[in-house]
């Protein structure tokens, strides 16, 4: 029996920030469960995909990761048992909380395409996917095989992390046919369940800009059910509400596979929204139900995108609401929905989409965030790494709110 003030559930992104964040305020009062060794930062397996970065650069020991300041137990939280203020865990054990915050991510449905996992596993197949910390390595060898055929890119009929990282990967494959002059050879075609491109029109229409420049075959309401290794053919069927199938032969086939909240947490209805994601007021990020337990990142029910940039913003919010709310204060502090999308278009640059709840954009930087940048690459793929294993971890980093400020007085005072 262990019991702590504030319960971390997850040391993922949002938990490891959170847990920092409290551990300094109560210190040893903080307890985290988390059974993974490894922490990644999986906002480099894009990169690691392209060839760009190193899988080595990508992660860390969790036990250097998290706060030394806090408790943390390698275990997975069983079941939830709000009532009485109390998880169980996989060695048996029980943790009691006065505040719990569930960061738990999402889990990958690898199985739910037939011929996915023996494809993924298989280092001859042309199969591969940079969603996964066991998947990413193959991703950049296939893709510098690939000299001729059919790359196709897909994007499931589910809610995913990073939404534009299946696009991402396929414009750095693109960009790398044509340096090693094979791309009059390999047709490139993303195929995305969803009924538009991207979920803002500005960068929507940049982004429809570059497929066309570029030869890029882009197919939406295209959604792949099932693979057949032996004839390297991959099944789509249409959503556009005729459920026609069609079979298109592949010479590489990157998948992002369908994701969802964690098999734990769809356990617990109560915890829960109908699609099992964790049910929480999009503006405080309290449960809808119990009033003690909190939730950050992608396995909550708040409509954002699910990005690392969205969680910087709801830690802020969050730190601020909690404090409050143990302080007997209403709580103040309203998210904004903000979320953000690195969008690499190719080995140099980068579309930099951020975004609120309406889907209206909210940009950073004094420029035009609409075009493609060699300095947002530059970001994308050194500055952020930094930034998150030295401030966000750590629970310093709140999101580029305080920069989109200034730069907005700037931009004021040109007009
Ligand atoms: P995670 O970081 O996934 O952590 C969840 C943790 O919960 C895990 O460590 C897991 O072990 C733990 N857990 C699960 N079940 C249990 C249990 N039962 N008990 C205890 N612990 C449990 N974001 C950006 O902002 N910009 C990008 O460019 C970007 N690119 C991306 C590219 C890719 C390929 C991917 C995969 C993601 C990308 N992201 C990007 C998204 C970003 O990585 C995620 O949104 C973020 O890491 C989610 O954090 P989280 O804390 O919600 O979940
Ligand atoms: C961000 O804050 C963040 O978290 C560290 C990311 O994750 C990797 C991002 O991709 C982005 C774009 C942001 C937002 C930061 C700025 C400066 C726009």
């Amino acid at each position: 029996h262990h019991s702590c003030k504030v319960l971390v559930v997850g040391g993922g992104t949002g938990g490891c920030s959170m847990a920092a964040k409290f551990a300094d305020k109560f210190k040893d009062q903080v307890i985290i469960v988390e059974p993974n060794e490894l922490h990644y930062y999986q906002p480099m397996f894009t990169l690691i995909g392209g060839g760009i970065r190193s899988f080595e650069a990508s992660k860390k020991l969790m036990k250097d990761t998290l706060p030394k300041n806090a408790k943390w137990f390698q275990e997975n939280v069983m079941s939830f048992e709000p009532p009485q203020n109390q998880v169980t865990m996989s060695n048996g054990d029980s943790v009691q909380y006065e505040i719990m915050i569930i960061a738990m991510g999402l889990q990958l449905y690898w199985e739910k395409i037939p011929g996915l996992i023996e494809c993924l596993k298989d280092n001859m197949s042309g199969v591969c996917s940079i969603y996964g910390s066991d998947t990413v390595i193959n991703v950049f060898p296939k893709i510098a095989r690939t000299k001729s055929g059919t790359a196709i890119f897909t994007f499931p009929n589910s809610p995913v992390k990073c939404p534009g990282a299946p696009q991402k990967i396929a414009y750095i494959a693109e960009d790398y046919f044509r340096n090693q002059k094979v791309r009059n050879n390999v047709k490139v075609v993303y195929n995305t369940a969803l009924p538009v491109i991207f979920g803002v029109k500005k960068y929507a229409d940049a982004l429809w800009d570059v497929c066309k420049r570029r030869n890029i075959t882009v197919n939406v309401q295209t959604n792949l059910i099932e693979i057949d290794p032996a004839k390297e053919e991959a099944v789509f069927q249409k959503l556009d509400g005729s459920n026609e199938t069609f079979v298109e032969k592949y010479s590489l086939l990157h998948v992002c596979p369908p994701m969802g909240p964690p098999d734990v947490l769809k356990k617990h209805p109560s915890l829960t929204n109908e699609m099992g994601f964790l049910s929480v007021d999009p503006k405080t990020l309290r449960h809808t139900k119990y009033s003690n337990i909190y939730g950050i990142g992608d396995c909550i029910s708040a409509p954002n995108s699910k990005t690392m940039a969205a969680i910087a913003a709801q830690g802020k919010v969050l730190y601020k609401n909690i404090m409050d709310d143990l302080a007997g204060k209403p709580m103040t502090m309203a998210y904004n929905g903000y979320s953000s999308c690195p969008l690499v278009t190719g080995y140099r640059k980068c579309i930099l989409a951020e975004f609120d709840y309406n889907l209206k954009p909210l940009e950073t930087f004094p420029v035009n965030q609409g075009r493609e940048y060699f300095f947002t690459f530059i970001l994308k793929a050194y500055v952020f790494p930094l930034l998150y294993w030295t401030l966000m971890t750590r629970g310093k980093w709140d999101g580029p709110e305080f920069f989109r400020k200034y730069s907005s007085m700037i931009k004021k005072k040109e007009i």
